[in-house]
């Protein structure tokens, strides 16, 4: 939930007009769009590559996961492995969008540590990996873009940790 429906819906629930802190905050919010559109598009556009360049530092620093008995051994399981570094990318652009992690945590954290360890997926390594896709978006950001998409790959990381 955005802060602009989480605001409407607290206060409505007590029946009252939003609070000048409430409206602050929406303020901030609206005064931010531009910037977290901005780079929202900038992560879409450049998914490819973000994915593609991370996945390749993954394997490089982790060759176990692609290596025969690995967790992402075969053409087959290298793909569901980019496909859910896509995932979580795909979550941090709901995330910066919507200027909150729930999105991404009610998506992609909630549940995520006991799938993975269900599927024998080394959480380490898709830690690694997010980590990766961190640096590959960042470089593609500028200052103060980075620092702001950074923060929503620093919650996956610590989420996921
Ligand atoms: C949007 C929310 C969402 C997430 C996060 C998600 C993850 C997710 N990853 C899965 C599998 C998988 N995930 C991986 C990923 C990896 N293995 C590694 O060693 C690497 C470290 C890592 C890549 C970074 C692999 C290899 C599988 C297949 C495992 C198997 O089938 O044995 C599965 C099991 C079902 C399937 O194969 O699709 C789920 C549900 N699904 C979702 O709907």
């Amino acid at each position: 939930m955005s802060i602009v429906t989480k605001s409407i819906v607290n206060a409505d629930a007590e029946a009252r007009y939003l609070s000048p802190g409430e409206l602050d905050r929406i303020k901030g919010f609206v005064g931010s769009g531009e910037q977290r559109l901005r780079i929202a598009e900038a992560l879409t556009g450049g998914r490819e590559r973000i994915i593609k360049q991370a996945g390749d530092q993954l394997f490089q620093k982790r060759p176990d996961v692609v290596s025969p008995g690995g967790n992402a051994y075969g053409e087959e399981m290298t793909a569901t492995c980019l496909r859910d570094l896509d995932y979580y990318l795909r979550l941090v652009t709901y995330g910066v969008v919507a200027g909150d992690v729930t999105p991404i945590e009610e998506i992609g954290i909630v549940g995520a540590k006991e799938m993975y360890n269900s599927l024998g997926t080394s959480i380490d390594a898709v830690i690694e990996g997010v980590r990766a896709m961190k640096t590959v978006a960042t470089s593609l950001l500028s200052g103060e873009d980075a620092a702001e998409a950074g923060a929503y790959f620093d919650y996956v990381i610590g989420a996921m940790s």
